[in-house]
């Protein structure tokens, strides 16, 4: 069956131009002037781009002792509403779990994914096992490995497990990511905090400074810096990680930077609002800050020195974050995004100038394709691309609002915001899973992407070697990771 886009102005991350595209069953198979296929999407008035990419996102994670609410049925769906056509999600064992365990459980999560996704594999613990089984993980086609850098006690790794395992990466060619905040500097101020009394969500962001980010960012890079492996910091909110993101790539290191839609339009004033449920359900980690960091990740975004949007999707419900009344530090930390990250992006950036439409697409599709390695199979409009496409309607409004949303929770952290920029025909891999508007969930049709390692394999020089201080862990059988 084949369909045709017509009539639309195609935008890449390169250039903008008028053509129409012809599709075969999943593939992009002609971009030209008139052509034709049993089906016409007529995509008068609107751009044509690739879909977007979330490299960022967890769906039904274990963590902080529930399931974050959106599984891969609602986040998908909430990603193509909001034209995203793939996701990454993070493949999360429990300390002590095997990485390949980790694999099946998140392979049985996302059957009904309604588009595509990929997965980044987090190394939770540290030993001879997992430092094997990172080879066979890079073999399944997942190449990135994330290290939590903060959550003392539970997921958080320390110095020399980070540098075992950005060695082992580097061996690997595979891409290391870090959640770059010092987790034992914020354990300190959490603990300082609820000693004189500051129980509420503002303190969340009081635990959680900028500085405790730009220290374990600079950390990161140098560590990477000396094992020769690329660096990924997700969720960069703050001016002291962005400069030192910007400071390594100035001195030829292949060092990327994420912000989040979140940090890029919302504040920390969030914080101050005296109703407990607003200011928990923005409880997340970064926290939000002020106006100036958020000045600094759009200058980020303009200027190359931050490469990708994300949203770090990890939706709690107001009953789930009510677990933190009377502690903030037992809020569920996250908030969702995954719908409204197109729309807002293109709102507060493109609308205002202070992104191209061709920046819009590199930032939200393009740039992490290339950066994980996946393109031009995703973010690309390419003869032989998957026709993970959206059609982009620049004149369509609406109001956020959770009374409209597909995310399973009942709220949204943008209610009230109006966009103008939003998704009427998006296709996963030829088919299409909103039509002029409206959603058409295909559970089900999303498939795992494997990805192939960025860089040679040098498996010979790899030796297991175990750390100065191993960390004894118990296996506790008990999936959620006990966070
Ligand atoms: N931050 C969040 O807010 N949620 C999920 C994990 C994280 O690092
Ligand atoms: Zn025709
Ligand atoms: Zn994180
Ligand atoms: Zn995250």
């Amino acid at each position: 069956m084949s369909k045709v886009i017509k009539n639309g102005t195609i935008v890449t991350a390169d250039r903008t131009w008028k053509a129409d595209v012809l599709i075969k069953h999943d593939k992009i198979v002609a971009i030209g002037p008139d052509l034709h296929a049993d089906h016409e999407i007529d995509a008068t008035g609107c751009y044509v781009m690739p879909g977007g990419i979330d490299p960022h996102t967890h769906l039904e994670m274990p963590f902080m002792g529930t399931y974050s609410s959106d599984d891969f049925e609602s986040g998908t769906r909430a990603a193509v509403a909001g034209g995203t056509t793939m996701v990454v999600d993070f493949c999360l064992p429990s300390p002590g779990q095997s990485l390949l365990e980790a694999i099946s459980m998140w392979d049985n999560k996302s059957t009904r994914a309604t588009c595509d996704f990929s997965f980044h594999m987090a190394i939770t613990w540290w030993s001879e096992q997992v430092f094997n089984e990172m080879a066979e993980v890079v073999d399944r086609g997942i190449t990135s490995f994330k290290h939590f850098m903060a959550y003392k006690g539970a997921l958080m790794v320390d110095d020399d497990e980070m540098y075992a395992s950005f060695k082992r990466c580097a061996e690997l060619g595979a891409l290391p990511l870090v959640h770059a905040e010092n987790g034992d500097v914020v354990a300190q101020l959490q603990a300082k905090l609820l000693a004189e009394g500051n129980t509420g969500p503002e303190a969340h962001a009081y635990s959680r400074p900028p500085e405790v980010e730009g220290e374990a960012t600079n950390r990161a890079i140098m560590i990477a810096d000396m094992v020769g492996a690329p660096l990924y910091v997700v969720h960069t909110s703050c001016e002291q990680a962005h400069e030192a993101i910007r400071r390594a790539r100035q001195k030829g290191m292949r060092v990327y930077g994420e912000p989040l839609i979140q940090h890029l339009v919302l504040d920390e004033s969030e914080y101050a609002n005296p109703d407990w449920d607003h200011a928990a359900r923005r409880v997340m980690s970064p926290p939000f800050r002020n106006k100036l960091h958020q000045d600094s990740l759009w200058a980020g975004l303009q200027a190359g020195s931050l490469q990708v949007v994300a949203t770090d999707h990890c939706a709690f419900t107001t009953e789930q974050k009510r677990f933190g009344v009377g502690d903030f530090t037992k809020i569920p930390n996250g908030t969702g995004g995954l719908e409204d990250r197109m729309p807002l992006l293109w709102t507060f950036g493109v609308n205002t100038g202070r992104l191209t439409m061709n920046e819009f697409v590199a930032v939200t599709s393009t740039n992490i394709a290339k950066i994980l390695n996946m393109y031009p199979r995703k973010g690309a409009i390419v003869d032989g691309a998957d026709a993970d496409i959206v059609v982009w309607d620049p004149n369509a409004e609406k109001t956020i609002s959770a009374e409209t949303q597909q995310s399973a929770i009942d709220y949204n952290v943008f209610e009230g915001f109006h966009v103008k920029g939003l998704p009427r025909w998006v296709l996963s891999r030829g088919e299409i899973v909103v039509e002029d508007g409206t959603v058409k969930p295909r559970p089900g049709h999303g498939e795992f992407v494997p990805r192939e390692p960025h860089a040679p394999v040098n498996r010979a020089l790899s030796k297991w070697k175990e750390v100065t201080a191993p960390r004894k862990v118990e296996r506790s059988g008990i999936p959620a990771s006990g966070v």
